[in-house]
């Protein structure tokens, strides 16, 4: 890992948009998918996942998912249940409340939250296939109060049916009950616009490879979609004192997710830089996914080394990294100038996996610097709320003419004139009631 100086340090990674004959790839499948329905989503299944299906085979059924139990190891079930009731117990408490206010006058004001009706969940096949993001898109969604969460996620290429089975127990310890064997772009649009098999969402969550998050990009609109999840970060802030190897391990975490993710370790110290260096080296040997963390570290990893801790802080600021490990003295007193981090994980035990698989927050964060502005995945992205009103007559009589001035000011009589009308009954006959 090299360890450069602030004043060279050039982080800027470019947001992946695919290129022109991706983005021509995926509309001609999401517009197939949308005129042809089952037919498209069952021509492109064999065309790209090399598995041929019949419209009724598209349905995941119960009987499979509870197979699927037969093929993972009884600790792996005790283990996502654990986790599952830690995620569900720290989303439970982001629940919202609908609230109304009396106003003296008479009139009602408030807002009312209701879950989202029906919403679908990407999950990737392959490398990528985790049952902990299962978990982290489903169970928010369950929290939020959403009655249909459906599934998909492709088969397993190669001409079998098959779906990884620790994606299936997952699934059905989070209680998932509806899901299809399609993926790609091809299952966006379906999600998105319905076929005969798939009822169309309103919603449509969870990461994909490129042509997933094209076509989530295409939909939107038609239906929401989250964010588009780009590769996983971690930086760490750490002083003199801090643990060389416990740093490397961190940031050799997230490096093996991806050749494009990013691991940066930021401190004031040059020894403490130089010793996580010579640590990720040692420990980069070690790895099974060394070539990938290899590629991913060589690319986008670095050590940092500033002048002081608040240079060190106001670079955290301006990454604004997915992850955020502080681990100096006191971080506690550092978390306040934290302007902008996904997540924040704090002291040398707060080792970043414990927040990707069990310590409760959701490990779907923004990432690509865009913790400037956006938040991880929780109960509110499952929700949406009606503005309430209810006027008095006295309110009305109160604020009728200074609605009409604002109307007219816009060159907008019909407005003016849908208040003025209550106005003149009630001047001019002491009301109705
Ligand atoms: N660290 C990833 C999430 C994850 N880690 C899933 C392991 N499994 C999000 O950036
Ligand atoms: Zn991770």
């Amino acid at each position: 890992m090299r360890v450069v100086s602030a004043r060279d340090f050039q982080s800027k990674r470019e947001n992946d948009y695919g290129t022109p004959e991706q983005n021509e790839t995926v509309k001609s499948i999401v517009n197939s998918v949308r005129a042809e329905g089952d037919i498209a989503l069952l021509r492109y299944t064999e065309q790209l996942d090399r598995v041929k299906l019949e419209a009724s085979g598209l349905r995941v059924t119960e009987a499979e998912m509870q197979a699927a139990y037969e093929r993972v190891e009884p600790s792996f079930v005790t283990a996502i249940r654990a986790a599952a009731d830690r995620i569900r117990a720290y989303h439970d408490k982001q629940k919202r409340q609908s609230w109304m206010d009396f106003q003296a006058d008479g009139s009602i004001l408030g807002q009312i939250i209701r879950p989202l009706r029906r919403v679908g969940v990407y999950v990737p096949g392959g490398k990528a296939a985790y049952p902990s993001s299962v978990l982290m898109n489903v169970i928010p969604a369950q929290v939020a109060g959403v009655p249909e969460i459906v599934m998909v996620t492709p088969p397993a290429s190669g001409g079998e049916m098959g779906i990884n089975p620790y994606i299936l127990v997952a699934a059905a310890e989070a209680g998932v009950t509806e899901m299809y064997r399609v993926g790609g772009a091809q299952a966006i649009a379906a999600l998105a616009y319905g076929t005969e098999t798939i009822q169309p969402v309103d919603k449509i969550c969870g990461p994909g490879n490129i042509y997933v998050a094209l076509a989530k990009r295409e939909v939107y609109g038609a239906v929401n979609i989250d964010s588009l999840a780009g590769p996983s970060e971690i930086a760490v802030l750490a002083e003199e004192g801090a643990d060389p190897s416990y740093i490397a391990a961190d940031l050799l975490s997230q490096a093996e997710h991806d050749e494009m993710a990013s691991a940066i370790l930021v401190t004031p110290s040059l020894s403490l830089a130089e010793a996580v260096s010579a640590e990720v080296e040692r420990q980069l040997e070690l790895l099974p996914r060394r070539d990938i963390a290899r590629t991913s570290m060589d690319s986008y990893g670095a050590a940092v080394v500033t002048d002081s801790l608040t240079d060190a802080i106001d670079i955290i600021n301006r990454l604004a990294p997915e992850h955020l490990e502080i681990v100096t003295k006191e971080p506690m007193a550092i978390v306040g100038q934290i302007e902008n981090a996904g997540a924040i994980f704090l002291g040398p035990y707060s080792s970043e996996p414990v927040g990707d698989y069990f310590a409760g927050p959701n490990h779907i964060i923004p990432t690509n610097g865009t913790a400037r502005f956006a938040s991880p995945v929780d109960v509110d992205d499952f929700i949406k709320k009606s503005s309430l009103i209810y006027y008095s007559k006295e309110a009305l009589l109160r604020d009728g003419e200074t609605i009409m001035e604002l109307a007219r000011r816009e060159g907008l009589e019909g407005h003016a004139r849908a208040i003025g009308i209550r106005l003149d009954q009630e001047r001019n006959t002491g009301g109705t009631t």
